[in-house]
This record gives C-alpha cells, sequence and structure tokens, in this order.
C-alpha cells in the first residue's frame, strides 16, 4: 500500500517548473507517482448521457448549450426514466462501471431534483456507479441526491480564478467552490476538473491545477477536457494548445493529486491514437466510453476496444490499490 502524504499546498511556482520539466522527465516523473497509486495497464469506463439538452441560461464561451449562442443543437427536456435505464443496460454491456448523466441547468429546481433522484436509483439497480452533474446545488439538493445513492457529482472549476471571467459572466468562481462544497457536505464523491485550450496561458493552467489539488480534500475523479471547438460558440476562435501541452496538463494533474482518477475527458476524438496513448502514460485512467459525450462525438466503441487491446488495457472498476483491486477483463463478459 503506497504511503502517500497528500499536498494541499502547492504554490504556482512549483507547478510552474513542473510545467517546465523536459517533456520526458515529466513524463517519467509521472508514471513513477501512476505506478505507486494505481494499476497503470487500467482504465476505468464512464459513459456518458445528457438527459436534457439545450436552452440554458449560463454564458459559460465554450459551451454548445447556452441560449446565448446559436449552435444548432438538438435541445430535449428531461428524458423519460424508461429510456434512461435503455441506456445504462447498454452501457455496462459495453464494459461501464459508472453512468454519469448531465443536465443543461444553471441550477435544479426541487422538482427536478426530485426526478433526477428517481433516475439515480434506477441507474444504481442496473449496477452501475452514478455521476450527476446538474449545475450549481444548494444543501438541500445535495442532501436529496446523496439520499438517493448518488456516488459522484460533477461540478467543474474550468480555469483560473483570473481567466474565469473572460469565460462566464453568469456565475461567479466562489459559487462553484459553494456547490462543491454542499456535495462534499453530503459526503457524495467529487468530480471536478477543467477545460484548456480556450485562449488561457500557462499560469492559468497551473493555477486551476494549484486550486484543484488545493480543495480541502482532493477530487476524487479530475476531468481534464480539451476544449471541444463547436460553431456558434466564442470558443471557436480560441487559441488552442498542443497535444503536447495537453499531455503535460495530463501528468502535473497526476503528479498533483496521486491518488485521484484523472480523467481524459472531452476532445479524444481529434486526438491521434498515440496522443491518447501517452495522456494514459501520462497518468489518465479514466475516459468516457460511448460514441457521444453531451452533444459532441467521442471515439466509437469499437475503436475504443481496439486501442485498449493493443494497448493491453484492462476496464478498471473505480477502487483504487490502497482497498484490493478488482480489475475486469472486457473478454471476461
Ligand atoms: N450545466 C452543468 C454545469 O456546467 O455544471 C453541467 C454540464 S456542463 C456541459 C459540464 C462540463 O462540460 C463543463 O463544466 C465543461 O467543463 C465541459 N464542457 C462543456 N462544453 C465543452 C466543450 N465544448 N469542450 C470541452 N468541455 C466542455
Ligand atoms: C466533464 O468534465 N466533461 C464532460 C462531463 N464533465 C459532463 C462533458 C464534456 C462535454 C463536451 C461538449 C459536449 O459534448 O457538449
Ligand atoms: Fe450551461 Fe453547463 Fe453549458 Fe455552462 S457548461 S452553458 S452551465 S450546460
Amino acid at each position: 500500500m503506497p504511503t502517500t502524504n497528500l499536498r494541499y499546498d502547492w504554490l504556482l511556482p512549483e507547478v510552474i517548473a513542473l510545467f517546465e520539466l523536459p517533456f520526458f522527465d515529466l513524463l517519467y516523473k509521472a508514471q513513477s507517482v501512476h505506478r505507486a497509486h494505481f494499476d497503470a495497464n487500467a482504465v476505468q469506463l464512464s459513459t456518458l448521457l445528457s438527459i436534457k439538452t439545450g436552452g440554458c441560461p449560463e454564458d459559460c464561451k465554450y459551451c454548445p448549450q447556452s441560449v446565448h449562442y446559436d449552435t444548432g443543437v438538438n435541445t430535449h427536456p428531461l428524458l423519460p426514466i424508461k429510456d434512461i435505464v435503455a441506456i445504462a443496460v447498454e452501457a455496462k454491456a459495453n464494459g461501464a462501471s459508472r453512468f454519469c448523466m448531465g443536465a443543461a441547468w444553471r441550477s435544479p429546481t426541487k422538482k427536478q431534483i426530485t426526478q433526477v433522484a428517481e433516475m439515480i436509483s434506477a441507474v444504481r439497480d442496473v449496477g452501475l456507479e452514478t455521476c450527476v452533474t446538474l449545475g450549481m446545488l444548494d444543501e438541500n439538493s445535495a442532501s436529496k441526491l446523496s439520499q438517493a445513492g448518488l456516488d459522484y457529482y460533477n461540478h467543474n472549476l474550468d480555469t483560473s480564478p483570473e481567466f474565469y471571467g473572460e469565460i462566464i459572466s453568469t456565475r461567479t468562481y466562489q459559487d462553484r467552490l459553494n456547490t462543491l462544497k454542499h456535495v462534499r457536505n453530503h459526503h457524495i464523491k467529487v468530480c471536478c476538473g477543467g477545460i484548456v485550450g480556450m485562449g488561457e496561458s500557462r499560469n492559468d493552467r497551473a493555477e486551476l491545477l494549484k486550486q484543484l489539488s488545493n480543495l480541502p480534500e482532493h477530487p476524487e475523479s479530475v476531468p481534464i477536457n480539451m476544449l471541444v471547438k463547436v460553431e456558434g460558440t466564442p470558443s471557436m476562435t480560441a487559441e488552442g494548445i498542443s497535444n503536447f501541452e495537453f499531455i503535460r496538463t495530463v501528468a502535473i494533474a497526476r503528479i498533483m493529486m496521486p491518488a485521484s482518477f484523472v480523467r481524459l475527458s472531452a476532445g479524444r476524438s481529434a486526438m491521434s491514437a498515440e496522443a491518447q496513448a501517452l495522456c494514459i502514460m501520462a497518468g489518465a485512467n479514466s475516459v468516457f466510453m460511448g460514441e457521444k459525450l453531451l452533444t459532441t462525438s467521442n471515439p466509437e466503441v469499437d475503436v475504443d476496444t481496439a486501442l485498449f487491446s493493443e494497448l493491453g488495457i484492462k476496464p478498471l472498476l473505480d477502487t483504487p490499490l490502497t482497498t484490493p483491486v478488482i480489475s475486469k477483463i472486457a473478454s471476461d463478459k
């Protein structure tokens, strides 16, 4: 069992120094940390479903679901529970261990929380872990979701506090931190990360990672999203980052939050198999499996299965080495 002392006191210059390491020194460091905490040949698989799409009143500049931008997204109200269960059953058959449901809301109403609570119970009955991302939560909503048996709540910090105002004006960084606090208070695991490639600087990426790792507890799951550029969103014209810079960001997330699952999240469709393999080598050990994220595309299941098979990677049930590892080989199914 690793005897890691998790750190919550990272300073920005230390994070910048990691970014400035020679690429292979950084990868070696990240792989070493990864191997000390996880099976380096196993990746946790989550499946994502948009249960309510579009029409969101927030103005996140990257998001195709905001009402502020004309993106032609196919909007729909909350899906019926039977449709959700059918998709969850298929996700399980494809090897997913967690089912994540996203709704384009600023903050769910009491009625919406009751509806989502029923969905959580139904998906748990399928035998999957549950994660939802519904926007801002107050204490009461977090409590209701916890009672329904929710495993994870996804709510991202997205970027640094300094760059944040360039991306979102309808809610503050502090609003996000408050939601994370409410989720923690009700013992729901936290899934919290960000997006890169939105025109932010390396300092902003470093500051995002510093904010995440200096939270009172590290998020159990840290999604690192590469911006998916969607026509009609203001971020369409943002200056992106190279795959190497993305891989560095993943590696540093692994080093700073050694016991957390780091998810190679949005953006895989535009990445080569080799770039994805380097992300996994750098310590990414979770992906979204299934051909769609919320509204944009993700690699086909067959393509992912072939890639994981080529790399000798097994699907992992969400269990770090600190407790007995149970990995499931897809071919056992
Ligand atoms: N409305 C909820 C919220 O913002 O908390 C939940 C859904 S929202 C789509 C979840 C996360 O998806 C965002 O915080 C952002 O990090 C990520 N995301 C949204 N659009 C994206 C895009 N075009 N590219 C990459 N990541 C994106
Ligand atoms: C997260 O950090 N990434 C996922 C999930 N949490 C909900 C969402 C990615 C969305 C990509 C754009 C889209 O498909 O609409
Ligand atoms: Fe709404 Fe979430 Fe999209 Fe922001 S990221 S516009 S809150 S759905």
